[in-house]
């Protein structure tokens, strides 16, 4: 909306809205409801907006809950961006498509830092079904002539963050501590290692791949890694805590197979789209641990 974008949304219909995070804008913006496992409603929708650009950021995204669910992930966060493509082939082809892949295609990583040449070996039934995303993305560029992006995107985070995923679920906790809400913080394996950069830094970069001479593929990422163990440390020590008086682990956190280590090298994107990440680690943690004390604050309030 800042670039003078007429910006249009697609959410799912639910008998409960869920609205929370786009309150603020919801009256500035056009909601559209569809799904990305029905092709018609996609169709409609491309027909209806008529839209310059797509971005796709939809995908069952919760690594855990993609063993448990595997072929709800499969058909959302895979077969869900062909039949994106499919209507944007039949619809208008010029349409550009940027799609969020991610670094978890990396999986077990086969060589570090990672970058667009790095094999991918996704680990998680989210993982394979964004490598076949990736693929399909990459096909209708070279098979139709498509404008189709790939952001290969490392965890980007924010204060909006989900709380099940593992950042916002340290600063929520690092708040609920300080303030005496809490006591403990539960979570899994603390030697994973994650780049980790802020969200704000990462959708300018979506927005610069579109805006590129050429439709490609680009790392997106901070290149620094640190592990969950570093991050309970700047965030308790943010507030005067010492994580390891809170912090346990219960193995009901550890997942079937893990992804340990992660660090991406942004090179190619510095280079082709002059895109570098203003945040680093450290902010990262200290903005979201001052949002949740906010939040927590008002809460009690
Ligand atoms: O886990 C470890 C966990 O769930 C990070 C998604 O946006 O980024 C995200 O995927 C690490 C893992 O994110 C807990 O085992 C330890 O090694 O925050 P996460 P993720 O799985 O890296 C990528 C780029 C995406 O594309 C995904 O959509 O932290 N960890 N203890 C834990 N993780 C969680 N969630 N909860 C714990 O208690």
């Amino acid at each position: 909306m800042e670039k003078g974008y007429e910006v249009y949304g697609m959410y799912r219909r639910s008998s409960v809205e869920t609205f929370g995070r786009i309150d603020h804008i919801k009256d500035k913006i056009n909601l559209i409801c569809a799904d990305l496992t029905d092709q018609s409603s996609l169709n409609e929708t491309v027909k209806t907006v008529g839209p310059d650009e797509v971005y796709n950021l939809a995908a069952q995204s919760f690594v855990p809950a993609s063993w448990t669910q595997p072929t709800l992930t499969g058909s959302v966060t895979a077969l869900g961006v062909t039949r994106i493509l499919e209507a944007i082939r039949h619809v208008n082809p010029k349409i550009k498509f940027y799609q969020a892949s991610s670094s978890e295609m990396f999986g077990k990583v086969l060589e570090t830092p990672q970058t667009e040449k790095t094999p991918f070996y996704p680990r998680s039934p989210y993982g394979v079904s964004k490598v076949y995303a990736f693929w399909m993305t990459k096909n209708y560029r070279e098979s139709y002539d498509m404008f189709c992006a790939n952001g290969i995107l490392f965890n980007h985070e924010s204060e909006r963050r989900g709380k099940q995923f593992v950042t916002r679920k340290i600063t929520d906790s690092v708040a609920r501590i300080k303030l005496g809400l809490q006591k403990e913080l539960a979570l899994g394996n603390l030697d994973a290692r994650r780049d980790w950069g802020h969200a704000r830094d990462y959708v300018e970069a979506m927005w610069l791949m579109l805006q590129h001479s050429k439709s490609d593929d680009f790392v997106i990422a901070t290149g620094e890694t640190h592990s969950v163990k570093e991050f309970c440390e700047v965030a308790f020590d943010h507030v005067g805590l010492n994580y390891e008086d809170h912090v346990k682990t219960d193995p009901k956190f550890l997942r079937p197979a893990e992804v340990d280590l992660l660090v991406g090298d942004p090179s190619k994107a510095k280079k082709d789209l002059g895109w570098e990440p203003k945040i680093k680690f450290k902010e990262l943690v200290k903005i979201m641990v001052d949002s949740d004390l906010e939040k927590c604050k008002k809460e009690l309030r």
